[in-house]
């Protein structure tokens, strides 16, 4: 069986998780223990996959590689501009929705851990974005402010024509990627999206896709965190209840090693 090392809290991973869900591909789902040395993900990032061996990291790559393995071409079409669209997106979302989650997400999540557990070369940048909104009075309103432009850019660049990301007439990688930047933050209280109407009409369309909220229980239960600063038994109590939720699902809980 694929084995996921990965997590509901981590969007890459809840992306990849939600694509084999949607797709009934049964998963192990690894918890990974980064000082682990034998632990594929020691001292790197989640998610990782292990398909019988073969290891492979980055969100982007290991959707577009069950995609192509598993022939989900509703999710990764075999017309060749529709899939260079959806690679075009998956290209700059590292450094641009993946940003909503290090000057908005990540800074309210982590208030719960008091700082940033932990850090790799691969998380470098990352780490400096929200180390800055952390130490910054201003961090909330810089965050917004950010989060509003890539939402306004994605809304011009991606959404004028269609109802999602690359054209496609049914939701992409490329969305399900998006969508976890995007949609964790009206749940966690830090988007509001009444002034964009594109937007909003495309994270209510990502909502209804099926097993949203089992594969989301992470973010429900987490809740408004702008208002009511996190807490490490409120993060515990909400990562908890997402792993039961994805264990309902063709998702089978594994401990690393
Ligand atoms: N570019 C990577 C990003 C993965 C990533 O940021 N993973 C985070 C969790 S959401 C992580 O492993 N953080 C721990 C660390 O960097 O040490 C991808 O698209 O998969």
């Amino acid at each position: 069986m694929l084995r996921v090392y990965g997590h509901p809290a981590s969007q890459p991973s809840r992306s990849v998780i939600w694509a084999c869900v949607l797709n009934d591909l049964p998963i192990e789902l690894i918890e990974p223990d980064p000082d682990r040395e034998a632990s594929v993900t020691a001292r790197g990032q989640i998610p990782v996959i292990d398909d019988e061996g073969f290891v492979l990291s980055e969100m982007p790559a290991i959707l577009a590689y069950l995609a192509v393995k598993h022939g989900w071409t509703n999710m990764y079409p075999d017309d060749i501009q529709l899939r260079a669209r959806i690679t075009q997106y998956l290209h700059s979302h590292h450094t641009l929705t993946r940003l909503a989650t290090m000057t908005l997400m990540a800074p309210h999540v982590l208030v719960a851990f008091g700082g940033i557990p932990g850090s790799n070369p691969l998380s470098y940048v990352n780490n400096l974005c929200i180390q800055n909104a952390m130490a910054d009075d201003d961090g909330l309103g810089k965050g917004q402010r950010l989060v509003a432009q890539i939402v306004d850019y994605l809304e011009r660049a991606y959404l004028a024509d269609g109802d999602f990301l690359a054209g496609t007439t049914s939701a992409s990688i490329a969305d399900l990627a998006c969508y976890e930047e995007i949609g964790q933050l009206e749940t966690a209280n830090l988007l509001d999206l009444s002034e964009n109407k594109v937007m909003r009409a495309w994270t209510r369309r990502m909502r209804d896709l099926p097993h949203h909220d089992d594969v989301h229980r992470y973010n429900l239960v987490l809740g408004d965190i702008k208002t009511v600063p996190n807490s490490m038994e409120r993060f515990l109590g909400a990562v908890t209840e997402g792993m039961a939720a994805l264990s309902a699902l063709n998702v089978r809980m594994v401990s690393d090693g």
